[in-house]
């Protein structure tokens, strides 16, 4: 287990991080106020039904619980499909194994059928029916969020995950559980994913009810995050960082491992297309500077694939 980082105990939750009401009128200001104080936030009332979850889930631990060798068959993630221990590249490792999938084709469920047989389409189908309705979701929000900084058009940051195009990515990672780690580390955590922000606009995370997830406030102390398998966990990605020129925070995060339950989480990341510059909207710059250099997504997202986790990935784009 050497290769793996352990980090210092930390498992008290926290619960000073701000809780959105998406059926309240009032939620564009806190939104506004969370993804700039945070870039992280809790969502209720999100209106994806609870079915659209369950049904996924048990489906990810149909496909957790077969024999290595048969997920295998699903791998390497090259950059889709299984991946267990490596992240990336370059390097990172962690308690996880996962499934990256694409979000807008049909390529993926090619490698599953060979696994899954018959199965593969319920599997399909239960994907689809997840993403449609939390990228709906994201979509809401984003125009919620261009509501509360009186930017036109609504859709300024949605219409980039409408997109035919959109590059965005779908990841599903079960950190299994770790019971020896207590007495190798005198009481310390097992990295599950290592710190990192996320490079796309918008994430949407969900887990089952197994504590683990970890974000940094900006003194960079690092708290814990309760588990809520009912509700949805937002991350500001890079971006966004950018799209508003720094005044939202992406933010970052990390998972710890918490034996002897494992901890099943689902994540769609909404990216922009390929060849969409991402720089910050004039309508929000007031006469500023950028701080950030031009570049594409494409552009960062190789930037990205060449760096380590932790990078401070943003920092080569912006304006010195
Ligand atoms: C990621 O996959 O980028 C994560 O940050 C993982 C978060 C989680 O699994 O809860």
């Amino acid at each position: 287990m050497e290769q793996f980082s352990i980090t210092k105990n930390c498992t008290t939750l926290f619960h000073g991080f701000p809780l959105i009401d998406l059926s309240k009128p009032d939620s564009k200001s806190q939104l506004v106020h969370a993804c700039e104080e945070f870039g992280f936030f809790k969502v209720v009332n999100h209106g994806v039904p609870i079915k659209f979850m369950s049904e996924l889930e048990s489906e990810a631990v149909k496909f957790f619980s077969l024999p290595l060798s048969a997920k295998e068959k699903a791998g390497p993630p090259d950059p889709f499909g299984y991946g267990n221990k490596k992240i990336g590249s370059n390097g990172d490792v962690g308690w996880v194994e996962y499934l990256l999938l694409t979000t807008n084709t049909e390529s993926d469920y090619q490698k599953f059928a060979s696994i899954f047989g018959e199965a593969a389409e319920k599997f399909r189908c239960a994907v689809n029916d997840y993403l449609s309705a939390v990228k709906k979701m994201a979509c809401q929000i984003l125009e919620i969020l261009a509501d509360g900084l009186k930017i036109q058009p609504r859709n300024v940051f949605s219409k980039l995950l409408m997109d035919e195009q959109s590059d965005s990515v779908f990841r599903m990672n079960h950190y299994p559980p770790c019971p020896e780690i207590d007495q190798e580390s005198n009481g310390g955590n097992l990295i599950g994913f290592g710190e990192h922000t996320d490079p796309q606009i918008i994430s949407v995370l969900r887990s089952n009810n197994t504590s683990g997830l970890q974000i940094s406030l900006k003194d960079g102390n690092w708290i814990s995050i309760p588990p809520d398998q009912y509700s949805f966990f937002i991350n500001v990605g890079d971006s966004l960082q950018v799209m508003t020129n720094g005044r939202f925070k992406s933010v970052r995060h990390r998972v710890v491992t918490n034996s002897p339950k494992s901890r099943l989480s689902m994540i769609y990341f909404g990216g922009p297309p390929l060849s969409e510059k991402i720089a910050p909207l004039p309508s929000l710059m007031k006469g500023e500077d950028s701080l950030y250099k031009e570049f594409t997504w494409f552009e960062y997202k190789k930037s990205v694939y060449n760096s380590r986790l932790a990078d401070n990935r943003l920092g080569l784009f912006e304006k010195i």
